[in-house]
């Protein structure tokens, strides 16, 4: 048996000092000293051992047992040391690697637009106003004299929240609260998104408009034509030529679209115009009557003239953009450009 124990012993330290991992340590050790181990078959042999050698024998394999325990012990610390270090190695930072750049946003296109314009006016004495996306019917159409009856006014053309209540279609309802707090000179800009029941590649059912409003003693249309001649110079170039076609609003008189020369052929003709030459630019005119009397705005001392223009079809003809809808799709593919 003594012999047994010695091979025993020289078997089970081998196969630990060949042990590379962990595991495979641990299989040795359920091998050698586990309950249904080669240890517990050996010492089961003890009972067929002599009496005088059973104390002796006993003791040997105890010996033996407490060798291999402590080789374990000894080749875990080494293994997990091992590990440790790989591990370090495989996660460790290789600080001369280049950073990866943070995405970093951006003012979206149509905002860009909004600052530009904002910018122009701002230089002519033009403060910024702003009011609420949900507005009453009054605020939206009754006080800017459009009647009850206005094609505009149906739920065809325009979303209700309820009755009374509407997402604003323009955002003149601003102009009208602030005339409804301040006495003249005024001189706003109404920027904000507006709601109309549209949508194709030139309509998107929210978009953005700017309108301003100049109201003081002796204004006339040939202020509005500086005022807006002026501001497409700075924003489209010194160039660039503008044309006044009547047109009728319901809150001036009277009342005009503005165009300006293609931004694309100059005047030429070409897809973008349709070979008109031209592009519609803007609506104006001079504030009518009927909207100052609900400002409480003395009609016969002041006069002024308002104008409102959408950003997006500025900003699809600034970058050249064929479908409103990509501007907002939230596409960061598209926008990423801008
Ligand atoms: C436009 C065209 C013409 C306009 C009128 C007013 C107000 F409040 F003074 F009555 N605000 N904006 C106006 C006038 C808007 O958009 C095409």
């Amino acid at each position: 048996m003594k012999e047994q124990l010695e091979a025993f012993q020289a078997a089970a330290l081998d196969t630990i000092a060949q042990a590379d991992t962990l595991s495979a340590l641990e299989e040795a050790r359920v091998k050698y000293l586990g309950r249904k181990g080669a240890i517990t078959e050996i010492l089961r042999g003890l009972g067929k051992v002599s009496a005088e050698e059973r104390p002796a024998m006993g003791q040997l394999a105890n010996v033996v047992k407490g060798a291999i325990g402590s080789a374990l012990d000894d080749r875990k610390v080494e293994l997990s040391a091992t590990a440790d270090a790989a591990r370090e190695e495989s996660e460790a930072v290789d600080l001369s690697l280049p950073g990866r750049r943070p995405q970093r946003g951006h003012i979206h296109m149509v905002n860009q637009v909004t600052e530009e314009i904002i910018d122009i006016f701002a230089g002519l004495g033009f403060q910024v106003a702003v009011g609420p996306d949900i507005e009453t019917e009054f605020y939206n159409f009754d006080s800017l004299n459009t009647p009850a009856d206005h094609p505009a006014r149906d739920s065809h053309d325009t979303f209700f929240v309820k009755p009374g209540v509407v997402l604003r279609t323009h955002t003149s309802p601003v102009q009208m609260r602030v005339m409804e707090q301040v006495q003249p000179p005024v001189a706003v800009l109404a920027p904000g998104r507006v709601y109309r029941v549209d949508y194709d590649a030139s309509h998107s059912p929210m978009f953005n408009q700017i309108e301003g409003l100049l109201v003081d003693e002796g204004v006339t249309f040939a202020d509005l034509k500086g005022t807006l001649m002026h501001f497409v110079h700075h924003l489209f170039g010194k160039n660039t030529k503008v044309r006044f076609r009547p047109h009728f609003f319901p809150f001036t008189e009277p009342s005009a679209e503005m165009d300006i020369s293609c931004t694309v052929c100059s005047g030429k003709g070409c897809r973008l115009c349709k070979n008109s030459g031209w592009l519609e630019a803007l609506g104006c005119g001079m504030v009518h009557p009927e909207v100052f009397k609900h400002a409480n705005y003395d009609y016969e001392k002041y006069s002024g003239f308002a104008f409102g223009l959408g950003i997006d079809r500025i900003a699809m003809l600034r970058h050249a953009v064929p479908s409103i809808n990509h501007l907002y799709d939230n596409d960061l593919r598209f926008l990423e450009q801008f």
